[in-house]
């Protein structure tokens, strides 16, 4: 029972410390050109959950966008944007990022 205790208020810290570090995440808005279809989709949502500084990853092939959320206290700059989708073969035109 005790440790039972234990972990549910362990869970609630740990909640609590996700929660505020999302308060300081960025959204991200790229434009992307050179996607054409779902594998493309799937290799660049791939290397940017692989950096594991970003999540809710999602690529719009329509509107050429992928966009994602940074994770605080893990620093994921235009330039870092820039090399990983270069590296993958696509061309970056542009770069929104909204404080959240
Ligand atoms: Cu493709």
């Amino acid at each position: 029972m005790l440790k039972t205790n234990k972990f549910v208020i362990s869970a609630f810290v740990f909640l609590g410390g996700i929660m505020s570090l999302h308060a300081h995440a960025d959204v991200v808005k790229v434009s992307v050109n050179g996607m054409v279809c779902g594998f493309c989709a799937q290799g660049i949502t791939k290397k940017l959950n692989n950096t594991q500084a970003v999540e809710k990853v999602n690529v719009d092939l329509e509107k050429k966008i992928v966009s994602f959320e940074t994770l605080a206290g893990k620093p994921f700059d235009d330039e870092a944007i820039k090399k990983l989708i270069t590296e993958a073969g696509y061309a970056v035109v542009k770069i929104e990022r909204t404080k959240q």
